[in-house]
Protein backbone atom coordinates (compact mmCIF):
# COMPACT_ATOMS: atom_id res chain seq x y z
CA UNK A 1 0.00 0.00 0.00
CA UNK A 2 2.78 2.44 0.88
CA UNK A 3 4.87 1.74 -2.11
CA UNK A 4 1.49 2.42 -4.26
CA UNK A 5 1.00 5.73 -2.80
CA UNK A 6 4.43 6.13 -2.98
CA UNK A 7 4.42 5.39 -7.25
CA UNK A 8 1.23 7.41 -7.10
CA UNK A 9 3.08 10.52 -5.56
CA UNK A 10 5.92 10.55 -7.70
CA UNK A 11 3.56 9.63 -11.09
CA UNK A 12 1.66 12.95 -9.82
CA UNK A 13 4.65 14.65 -9.39
CA UNK A 14 6.57 13.80 -13.09
CA UNK A 15 2.63 14.50 -14.85
CA UNK A 16 2.69 17.93 -13.01
CA UNK A 17 6.44 18.76 -13.61
CA UNK A 18 6.13 17.52 -17.43
CA UNK A 19 2.61 19.91 -18.35
CA UNK A 20 3.99 23.97 -18.33
CA UNK A 21 1.96 25.54 -15.99
CA UNK A 22 -0.18 28.21 -17.60
CA UNK A 23 1.48 32.01 -17.77
CA UNK A 24 0.62 33.75 -15.00
CA UNK A 25 -1.80 36.75 -16.90
CA UNK A 26 -0.98 40.24 -15.01
CA UNK A 27 -4.03 41.78 -14.03
CA UNK A 28 -3.75 44.88 -15.79
CA UNK A 29 -0.91 45.84 -18.66
CA UNK A 30 -0.09 49.05 -18.80
CA UNK A 31 0.36 50.73 -22.45
CA UNK A 32 1.36 54.32 -23.04
CA UNK A 33 0.55 57.35 -24.97
CA UNK A 34 1.77 60.41 -25.45
CA UNK A 35 -1.25 62.70 -26.29
CA UNK A 36 -4.95 62.77 -24.61
CA UNK A 37 -7.42 59.87 -25.43
CA UNK A 38 -9.29 62.71 -27.58
CA UNK A 39 -6.88 62.58 -30.19
CA UNK A 40 -7.05 60.16 -33.08
CA UNK A 41 -3.56 58.63 -31.35
CA UNK A 42 -5.36 58.31 -28.70
CA UNK A 43 -8.97 56.87 -30.09
CA UNK A 44 -6.57 54.51 -31.95
CA UNK A 45 -4.96 52.78 -28.55
CA UNK A 46 -7.91 52.42 -27.07
CA UNK A 47 -10.07 50.81 -29.99
CA UNK A 48 -6.75 47.97 -29.57
CA UNK A 49 -7.46 47.92 -26.05
CA UNK A 50 -10.91 47.33 -26.40
CA UNK A 51 -10.60 44.61 -29.14
CA UNK A 52 -8.28 42.88 -26.78
CA UNK A 53 -10.17 42.98 -23.53
CA UNK A 54 -13.54 41.88 -25.92
CA UNK A 55 -11.91 38.93 -27.44
CA UNK A 56 -10.21 37.63 -24.72
CA UNK A 57 -13.27 37.52 -22.63
CA UNK A 58 -11.41 39.64 -20.08
CA UNK A 59 -8.41 37.60 -19.33
CA UNK A 60 -6.46 40.31 -21.06
CA UNK A 61 -6.79 43.96 -19.87
CA UNK A 62 -4.54 46.86 -21.25
CA UNK A 63 -5.36 50.13 -20.00
CA UNK A 64 -3.95 53.21 -21.99
CA UNK A 65 -2.05 56.15 -19.95
CA UNK A 66 -2.64 59.13 -21.83
CA UNK A 67 -0.90 62.52 -21.44
CA UNK A 68 2.70 60.80 -21.07
CA UNK A 69 1.38 59.85 -17.49
CA UNK A 70 3.79 56.43 -17.27
CA UNK A 71 6.54 58.45 -18.44
CA UNK A 72 6.43 61.28 -15.89
CA UNK A 73 6.12 63.72 -18.73
CA UNK A 74 9.16 62.68 -20.22
CA UNK A 75 8.36 61.22 -23.05
CA UNK A 76 11.26 60.38 -24.71
CA UNK A 77 12.36 57.80 -22.06
CA UNK A 78 9.45 56.15 -22.93
CA UNK A 79 11.28 53.36 -24.75
CA UNK A 80 13.95 52.68 -21.79
CA UNK A 81 11.10 52.10 -19.66
CA UNK A 82 9.16 49.50 -21.99
CA UNK A 83 12.83 48.21 -22.26
CA UNK A 84 12.45 47.64 -18.59
CA UNK A 85 9.04 46.52 -17.87
CA UNK A 86 7.91 49.35 -16.38
CA UNK A 87 5.52 50.14 -19.54
CA UNK A 88 4.20 46.62 -20.73
CA UNK A 89 2.40 48.36 -24.10
CA UNK A 90 2.87 51.11 -26.01
CA UNK A 91 1.81 53.05 -28.90
CA UNK A 92 4.62 55.48 -29.57
CA UNK A 93 5.71 57.80 -31.92
CA UNK A 94 8.71 56.77 -33.73
CA UNK A 95 9.90 60.42 -32.75
CA UNK A 96 9.81 59.50 -28.94
CA UNK A 97 11.99 56.37 -28.98
CA UNK A 98 14.36 57.91 -31.57
CA UNK A 99 17.10 59.03 -29.15
CA UNK A 100 17.75 55.20 -28.18
CA UNK A 101 16.76 53.95 -31.64
CA UNK A 102 18.36 55.77 -34.33
CA UNK A 103 17.25 53.95 -37.23
CA UNK A 104 13.34 55.82 -36.29
CA UNK A 105 14.46 59.41 -37.58
CA UNK A 106 14.11 58.65 -40.72
CA UNK A 107 10.50 59.57 -40.59
CA UNK A 108 12.16 62.68 -39.23
CA UNK A 109 13.76 63.50 -42.38
CA UNK A 110 12.44 66.88 -43.61
CA UNK A 111 10.49 66.38 -46.72
CA UNK A 112 11.51 62.81 -47.00
CA UNK A 113 7.96 61.42 -47.98
CA UNK A 114 5.97 65.07 -48.98
CA UNK A 115 8.89 65.42 -52.08
CA UNK A 116 7.16 62.50 -53.76
CA UNK A 117 3.85 62.50 -55.74
CA UNK A 118 1.56 60.79 -53.20
CA UNK A 119 3.20 61.56 -49.40
CA UNK A 120 0.92 58.27 -48.06
CA UNK A 121 1.74 55.70 -50.43
CA UNK A 122 5.34 57.23 -49.83
CA UNK A 123 4.24 56.26 -46.32
CA UNK A 124 2.38 53.26 -46.75
CA UNK A 125 5.55 51.88 -49.19
CA UNK A 126 7.83 52.90 -46.09
CA UNK A 127 5.61 51.09 -43.56
CA UNK A 128 4.67 48.12 -45.29
CA UNK A 129 8.12 47.52 -47.39
CA UNK A 130 11.68 46.36 -46.76
CA UNK A 131 12.33 49.48 -44.79
CA UNK A 132 9.48 48.31 -42.33
CA UNK A 133 11.73 45.16 -41.97
CA UNK A 134 14.85 46.88 -40.68
CA UNK A 135 12.79 48.81 -38.84
CA UNK A 136 11.51 46.23 -36.70
CA UNK A 137 14.39 44.53 -36.60
CA UNK A 138 16.14 47.78 -35.04
CA UNK A 139 13.26 47.79 -32.33
CA UNK A 140 13.66 44.28 -31.25
CA UNK A 141 17.61 44.42 -31.52
CA UNK A 142 17.52 47.26 -28.85
CA UNK A 143 14.56 45.37 -26.74
CA UNK A 144 10.89 45.95 -28.18
CA UNK A 145 8.51 43.64 -29.56
CA UNK A 146 6.71 45.57 -32.44
CA UNK A 147 3.71 44.48 -33.52
CA UNK A 148 2.65 47.07 -36.30
CA UNK A 149 2.66 50.76 -37.69
CA UNK A 150 -0.65 53.09 -36.42
CA UNK A 151 -0.67 56.79 -37.41
CA UNK A 152 -0.20 60.35 -35.69
CA UNK A 153 -0.09 61.82 -39.06
CA UNK A 154 1.75 64.49 -41.08
CA UNK A 155 2.73 66.96 -38.77
CA UNK A 156 1.39 71.04 -40.29
CA UNK A 157 3.20 74.01 -38.47
CA UNK A 158 0.89 76.50 -36.31
CA UNK A 159 1.80 80.05 -34.37
CA UNK A 160 0.42 82.81 -33.01
CA UNK A 161 2.18 85.54 -35.09
CA UNK A 162 2.05 85.41 -38.57
CA UNK A 163 1.28 83.58 -41.82
CA UNK A 164 4.43 81.35 -42.64
CA UNK A 165 4.62 80.96 -46.73
CA UNK A 166 8.35 81.45 -46.52
CA UNK A 167 11.16 80.34 -44.15
CA UNK A 168 12.23 84.15 -43.78
CA UNK A 169 8.34 84.14 -42.30
CA UNK A 170 10.09 81.33 -39.20
CA UNK A 171 12.95 84.05 -38.42
CA UNK A 172 13.00 84.46 -34.88
CA UNK A 173 9.96 82.36 -33.96
CA UNK A 174 10.20 80.57 -31.07
CA UNK A 175 8.62 76.99 -31.91
CA UNK A 176 8.64 74.14 -29.75
CA UNK A 177 9.79 70.69 -30.66
CA UNK A 178 9.87 67.61 -29.61
CA UNK A 179 13.06 66.72 -27.64
CA UNK A 180 14.42 64.82 -30.09
CA UNK A 181 18.10 66.44 -31.89
CA UNK A 182 16.81 66.82 -35.85
CA UNK A 183 14.05 68.46 -34.41
CA UNK A 184 16.41 71.34 -33.04
CA UNK A 185 18.67 70.35 -36.61
CA UNK A 186 15.28 70.78 -39.15
CA UNK A 187 14.23 74.24 -36.89
CA UNK A 188 17.62 75.76 -36.66
CA UNK A 189 18.15 75.43 -40.88
CA UNK A 190 14.95 77.46 -41.15
CA UNK A 191 15.94 79.79 -39.16
CA UNK A 192 13.48 79.97 -36.37
CA UNK A 193 14.01 79.88 -32.51
CA UNK A 194 13.79 75.95 -31.45
CA UNK A 195 12.53 75.20 -28.11
CA UNK A 196 12.75 71.52 -27.47
CA UNK A 197 9.86 70.61 -24.68
CA UNK A 198 7.53 67.93 -23.50
CA UNK A 199 3.63 67.83 -25.13
CA UNK A 200 2.64 67.70 -21.53
CA UNK A 201 3.98 71.34 -21.11
CA UNK A 202 2.93 72.80 -24.26
CA UNK A 203 -0.17 74.16 -24.07
CA UNK A 204 1.08 75.86 -21.15
CA UNK A 205 3.85 77.64 -22.79
CA UNK A 206 1.53 78.63 -26.32
CA UNK A 207 -1.06 79.93 -24.03
CA UNK A 208 1.58 82.24 -22.04
CA UNK A 209 3.80 82.88 -25.28
CA UNK A 210 6.54 81.38 -23.50
CA UNK A 211 6.53 79.75 -27.18
CA UNK A 212 5.06 81.36 -30.40
CA UNK A 213 4.17 78.02 -32.18
CA UNK A 214 4.16 74.15 -32.79
CA UNK A 215 4.57 71.23 -35.22
CA UNK A 216 1.66 68.45 -35.00
CA UNK A 217 -0.15 66.71 -36.99
CA UNK A 218 -4.03 68.51 -36.81
CA UNK A 219 -5.29 65.08 -35.19
CA UNK A 220 -3.74 65.80 -32.33
CA UNK A 221 -3.54 69.34 -32.35
CA UNK A 222 -6.93 70.51 -32.87
CA UNK A 223 -8.68 67.92 -29.80
CA UNK A 224 -6.20 70.38 -27.22
CA UNK A 225 -7.78 73.72 -29.22
CA UNK A 226 -4.59 75.16 -29.81
CA UNK A 227 -6.01 77.64 -31.84
CA UNK A 228 -7.26 79.37 -29.05
CA UNK A 229 -3.77 80.28 -28.84
CA UNK A 230 -2.33 79.68 -32.77
CA UNK A 231 -4.22 81.35 -35.22
CA UNK A 232 -1.70 80.62 -38.46
CA UNK A 233 -1.73 76.66 -39.45
CA UNK A 234 0.47 75.89 -42.31
CA UNK A 235 0.26 72.60 -44.38
CA UNK A 236 3.68 71.63 -45.24
CA UNK A 237 3.41 68.05 -44.33
CA UNK A 238 7.03 68.04 -43.89
CA UNK A 239 7.06 64.59 -41.92
CA UNK A 240 4.70 61.31 -41.53
CA UNK A 241 4.90 60.03 -38.23
CA UNK A 242 3.54 56.73 -38.11
CA UNK A 243 2.97 55.13 -34.32
CA UNK A 244 4.34 51.79 -33.31
CA UNK A 245 2.13 48.97 -31.55
CA UNK A 246 4.95 47.72 -29.09
CA UNK A 247 5.36 45.48 -26.24
CA UNK A 248 7.82 44.50 -23.63
CA UNK A 249 9.33 40.73 -25.01
CA UNK A 250 9.07 39.57 -21.71
CA UNK A 251 5.48 40.21 -21.53
CA UNK A 252 5.04 39.14 -24.88
CA UNK A 253 6.46 35.73 -23.96
CA UNK A 254 4.15 34.88 -21.36
CA UNK A 255 0.97 35.18 -23.30
CA UNK A 256 -0.23 31.94 -24.90
CA UNK A 257 0.14 31.56 -28.92
CA UNK A 258 -3.34 31.83 -29.20
CA UNK A 259 -3.55 35.37 -27.60
CA UNK A 260 -0.61 36.76 -29.63
CA UNK A 261 -2.38 35.92 -32.40
CA UNK A 262 -5.46 37.87 -31.36
CA UNK A 263 -3.19 40.74 -30.11
CA UNK A 264 -1.58 41.02 -33.25
CA UNK A 265 -4.75 40.96 -34.91
CA UNK A 266 -6.24 43.50 -32.98
CA UNK A 267 -2.93 45.72 -33.42
CA UNK A 268 -3.65 45.63 -36.56
CA UNK A 269 -7.23 46.65 -36.67
CA UNK A 270 -6.35 49.39 -34.21
CA UNK A 271 -4.06 50.66 -36.55
CA UNK A 272 -6.06 50.23 -39.62
CA UNK A 273 -8.77 52.72 -37.74
CA UNK A 274 -5.85 54.92 -36.38
CA UNK A 275 -4.68 55.08 -39.85
CA UNK A 276 -8.24 56.14 -41.40
CA UNK A 277 -8.68 58.85 -38.36
CA UNK A 278 -5.63 60.36 -39.12
CA UNK A 279 -6.51 60.97 -43.21
CA UNK A 280 -9.91 61.22 -43.15
CA UNK A 281 -10.47 65.12 -44.45
CA UNK A 282 -6.67 65.65 -44.53
CA UNK A 283 -5.63 63.34 -47.63
CA UNK A 284 -7.24 65.06 -50.81
CA UNK A 285 -6.57 62.20 -52.76
CA UNK A 286 -8.06 59.35 -50.73
CA UNK A 287 -11.32 59.22 -53.13
CA UNK A 288 -13.58 58.88 -49.63
CA UNK A 289 -12.00 55.14 -48.74
CA UNK A 290 -11.07 56.70 -45.36
CA UNK A 291 -14.53 57.87 -44.48
CA UNK A 292 -16.13 54.87 -46.23
CA UNK A 293 -14.00 52.80 -44.26
CA UNK A 294 -14.37 54.37 -40.70
CA UNK A 295 -18.45 54.38 -41.75
CA UNK A 296 -17.89 50.74 -42.38
CA UNK A 297 -16.74 50.05 -38.57
CA UNK A 298 -19.55 52.44 -36.82
CA UNK A 299 -17.03 54.84 -36.34
CA UNK A 300 -17.78 57.93 -38.85
CA UNK A 301 -15.87 60.90 -37.59
CA UNK A 302 -17.74 64.19 -36.83
CA UNK A 303 -14.99 66.25 -38.70
CA UNK A 304 -14.82 64.93 -42.31
CA UNK A 305 -13.11 68.47 -43.68
CA UNK A 306 -10.47 69.71 -41.51
CA UNK A 307 -9.65 72.54 -43.54
CA UNK A 308 -12.91 74.02 -43.24
CA UNK A 309 -13.36 73.48 -39.55
CA UNK A 310 -9.95 75.16 -38.99
CA UNK A 311 -11.24 77.50 -41.02
CA UNK A 312 -14.35 77.40 -38.30
CA UNK A 313 -12.68 77.97 -35.47
CA UNK A 314 -10.74 81.11 -36.97
CA UNK A 315 -7.40 80.11 -38.10
CA UNK A 316 -5.69 81.49 -41.46
CA UNK A 317 -5.02 77.79 -43.14
CA UNK A 318 -2.08 78.20 -45.65
CA UNK A 319 -1.61 75.57 -48.27
CA UNK A 320 2.42 75.68 -49.97
CA UNK A 321 2.70 75.53 -53.47
CA UNK A 322 5.40 73.19 -55.06
CA UNK A 323 7.71 76.05 -55.52
CA UNK A 324 7.32 77.71 -52.05
CA UNK A 325 7.54 74.38 -50.73
CA UNK A 326 11.16 73.91 -52.56
CA UNK A 327 12.78 76.89 -50.54
CA UNK A 328 12.24 74.72 -47.22
CA UNK A 329 13.43 71.52 -49.30
CA UNK A 330 16.69 73.87 -50.29
CA UNK A 331 17.37 74.62 -46.72
CA UNK A 332 16.89 71.52 -44.72
CA UNK A 333 18.96 69.62 -47.39
CA UNK A 334 22.07 69.73 -44.97
CA UNK A 335 20.00 68.42 -41.89
CA UNK A 336 19.18 65.18 -44.26
CA UNK A 337 22.52 64.82 -45.42
CA UNK A 338 23.23 64.78 -41.78
CA UNK A 339 20.88 62.46 -40.46
CA UNK A 340 21.57 60.05 -43.02
CA UNK A 341 24.45 58.61 -41.88
CA UNK A 342 23.21 58.13 -38.25
CA UNK A 343 20.27 56.66 -39.53
CA UNK A 344 21.99 54.33 -41.91
CA UNK A 345 22.18 54.16 -45.78
CA UNK A 346 21.21 51.03 -45.57
CA UNK A 347 17.81 51.79 -44.52
CA UNK A 348 17.83 55.38 -46.28
CA UNK A 349 17.77 53.98 -49.50
CA UNK A 350 15.60 50.84 -48.89
CA UNK A 351 13.14 53.53 -47.75
CA UNK A 352 14.23 55.26 -50.94
CA UNK A 353 13.71 51.95 -53.11
CA UNK A 354 10.03 51.28 -51.34
CA UNK A 355 8.69 55.16 -52.13
CA UNK A 356 10.09 54.55 -55.77
CA UNK A 357 8.46 51.17 -56.12
CA UNK A 358 4.81 52.86 -55.82
CA UNK A 359 5.31 56.56 -57.73
O1 LIG B 1 5.23 65.65 -28.61
C1 LIG B 1 4.65 65.65 -29.70
O2 LIG B 1 4.73 66.58 -30.49
C2 LIG B 1 3.84 64.43 -30.09
C3 LIG B 1 2.61 64.37 -29.21
O3 LIG B 1 3.45 64.53 -31.42
C4 LIG B 1 4.71 63.24 -29.90
O4 LIG B 1 4.66 62.56 -28.93
C5 LIG B 1 5.72 62.97 -30.95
Amino acid sequence: MKKFLLFALMAAFLFASSVPAPAAYKNEYKLDIVPSLTTGWGMGAQYFTDLVKERSSGKINIKVYPNAQLTVGKQTNAFMLLRNGTIDFACQSTINYSPQIPELNLFALPFFMSGQPDRYKALDAITNGRASQLIAKAIEDKGGKFLCFGENGFRELTNSKKEIRKPEDLKGLKMRVVGSPLFLDTFNALGSNPVAMPWSDTMAALQQGTVDGQENPINTFYPLKVYEYNKYVTNWHYMGDPTMFVVNPAVWKSFSAEDQELILKAAKEAAAYQIALARVGIDENDGGKNLEYLKSIGKAPEVTDWSAELQRVDMTVTNLTPEETRKFVELTKPVTEKWRKTIGEELVQAAEADMASVK
